[in-house]
């Protein structure tokens, strides 16, 4: 038997067997937020994924093809430039090449992670270059409008008022944006490997805030793991669609209601040889004093108790930033 040795630059990123193509997953919903009723799919695509599709968002093409335009310029850069630019390596937020996070985690990506005061990068969290910046700041603009029409939806479709309650927390004055362009290279280092073998890109992981907002260009790579009975995890690919936004979960979506919406374990693989997969991510958290806890109205509607005790933002923040990628973040703040 021939055993093939892992090359060592992958050493610290796990290799995976993927999902095989046909397993290309033919089910993540696909919301109109136009149509009447949207409301009600939403919050059933929340509860049954976690994960949907938005069509019909109202985000001119033009704002992601700009900004994809300059993501593109800016990976392209020598990699010494791309070092020194967003002041320093990531920590967590500025240019980051294969580290992920403070804790060891390790991927086939450089990216960049930017923190967002009200509606723009924040000074202490600056782009590469002005054209980027102002690129960045015209996507998130649209982002924040997506957030809150979802949000909007999430709140009327399970009968929570007023209909901003949770959208408030997100575009609110103090609330805590991040945002995230993600360059997923081919790995050369997978050839000669069986053909069924990925390498991790970003590994699985649920995200910590409310919602994210993630778009993509045409290559494959997302994962997203199917709520199954119990422990049961399935991984199945997301076909990409670049004329759709689509939107995560998070991990304080799920405490807010109480374990009725569920926050999606997801990741991204990368391959050997196709295309850079490229990807923008808002994230959608609240202030940091906002006080997260199962949400009394829908308790009181359902007659349930809460399953979940009340921190912070900022104190879950603080854990979650303190945690691997693929723990259970919320187990230490779940009654027993
Ligand atoms: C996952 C969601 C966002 O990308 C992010 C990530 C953050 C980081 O990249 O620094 C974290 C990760 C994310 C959760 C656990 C911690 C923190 C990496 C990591 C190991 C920006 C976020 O808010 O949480």
């Amino acid at each position: 038997m021939v055993v093939l040795a892992k090359p060592a630059a992958l050493e610290q990123i796990s290799l995976l067997r993927t999902p095989e193509p046909w397993e290309s997953f033919a089910g993540v919903p696909a919301v109109d937020l136009s149509a009447p009723g949207a409301a009600d799919d939403v919050v059933r695509a929340c509860e049954r994924f976690g994960f949907f599709s938005v069509v019909n968002h109202g985000v001119a093409r033009g704002v992601v093809e700009r900004l994809e335009h300059e993501a593109a310029l800016f990976f392209s850069w020598p990699q010494a430039d791309k070092d020194a630019s967003a002041s320093g390596p990531a920590d967590p937020f500025g240019y980051g090449s294969k580290r992920i996070g403070r804790n060891g985690d390790m991927g086939w990506l450089e990216y960049l992670l930017l923190a967002i005061d009200r509606e723009s990068l924040s000074k202490a969290s600056p782009a590469p270059s002005s054209s980027l910046r102002d690129a960045i700041n015209e996507y998130v603009g649209a982002m924040r409008g997506l957030a809150r029409t979802v949000l909007e939806m999430v709140a009327e479709g399970l009968g929570v008022s007023p209909r901003g309650a949770l959208a408030d927390m997100v575009t609110g004055e103090a609330s805590d944006q991040v945002f995230r362009l993600n360059h997923y290279p081919p790995c050369p280092l997978l050839q000669g490997l069986p053909p069924n073998c990925s390498v991790t890109g970003f590994g699985e992981h649920t995200d910590p805030q409310l919602v994210s907002i993630l778009h993509s260009n045409a290559t494959a790579g997302l994962q997203i793991a199917l709520h199954g009975d119990g422990d049961a995890q399935k991984w199945v690919s997301v076909p990409p669609n670049r004329d759709a936004f689509f939107v995560n979960v998070g991990d304080s979506l799920q405490v807010l209601t109480n374990g009725r919406l569920k926050s999606v374990r997801h990741r991204v693989v990368a391959g050997s040889g196709r295309k850079s997969r490229v990807s923008m991510i808002y994230f959608g958290g609240p202030p940091v004093a906002q006080r997260i806890a199962p949400l009394p109205q829908l308790l009181q509607a359902e007659g349930q108790l809460p399953i979940y005790r009340e921190f912070t933002w900022g104190e879950y923040k603080k854990a979650a930033y303190r945690s691997r990628l693929g723990d259970n973040r919320l187990a230490p703040f779940q009654m027993t």
